[in-house]
């Protein structure tokens, strides 16, 4: 069942060919900063703020920025959880997330077992996302106890993405990490898009507009920056200009 937040993501998509998430995290930024960045970046032109980080472990700050941030803007607020403490009430959607290529089945299904039930007492829209990790993988690579697919090898992400759409996942999520020293190459995401269906979703180490640029024209429907909007005081700019160089 397609809720509104995902209809809305995917009305977007087919306006604007590729969107815009803005990645807040509430264990970098206080609550307070989590609002002043999504109200920037909306005014930036980015499509919805996803909140969440792999290191998060403070539900009372995870509850407090995205109370924060639902005040400071309209779009939708999507909760990236790294676990049942990622979730929150006060959220319009969560992305439904399963580590594809994790070596721990906790991060497969077990995260996922103890978040359900938390996620339907809330009446949260969950939409469902295979999440692949790719490259360094970095902190979410690590914590996650991935096994990161070389970039070398796109074939490898193909079959996890195909797995992910076969499973009835609606979305699929190829991440570098966040901070990752450089992006996912095109050759990767675009061997993905040519044969999944679902829209890709593309993240980990995007900073400027000519890398945001690349993942669209190889086939992502979504390019997700985090770091860049942490270390900027020109939010709205520097959103703006890579939702600019994204847009048809
Ligand atoms: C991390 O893909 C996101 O989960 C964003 O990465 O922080 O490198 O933009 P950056």
């Amino acid at each position: 069942m397609t809720g509104k937040t995902e209809q809305y993501l995917l009305d977007q998509i087919k306006k604007k060919g590729t969107i815009h998430f803005t990645l807040v995290d509430p264990d970098k930024s206080s609550g307070y900063d989590c609002a002043k960045i999504a109200a920037e970046a909306e005014k930036g032109g980015t499509t919805a703020i996803m909140v969440g980080g792999s290191t998060l472990a403070s539900q009372s700050d995870l509850d407090e920025a995205v109370q924060r941030i639902k005040a400071a803007v309209k779009i939708p607020v999507i909760l990236f959880p790294n676990g049942p403490m990622g979730v929150s009430k006060y959220a319009d959607a969560v992305w439904f997330m399963s580590l594809l290529n994790s070596q721990n089945p906790y991060y497969i299904i077990d995260a996922q077992m103890l978040s359900a039930p938390i996620i339907k007492q809330h009446r949260l829209e969950a939409i469902p996302m295979g999440y692949i990790i790719t490259g360094e993988g970095c902190v979410a690579g690590y914590v996650g106890y991935a096994r990161p697919i070389n970039f070398r090898h796109p074939k490898l992400a193909v079959g996890y993405s195909l797995a992910a759409e076969t499973l009835g996942m609606r979305f699929v999520y190829l991440e570098a990490g966040s901070g990752a020293p450089e992006p996912i190459p095109p050759q990767m995401v675009g061997a993905v898009a040519k044969y999944v269906d679902i829209p890709v979703i593309v993240g980990g180490g995007i900073r400027n507009p000519k890398a945001a640029m690349a993942a669209k024209m190889a086939g992502a429907s979504a390019i997700v920056t985090g770091t860049l909007v942490e270390e900027e005081s020109e939010v709205e700019q520097r959103i703006r200009e890579i939702v600019d160089a994204i847009s048809n």
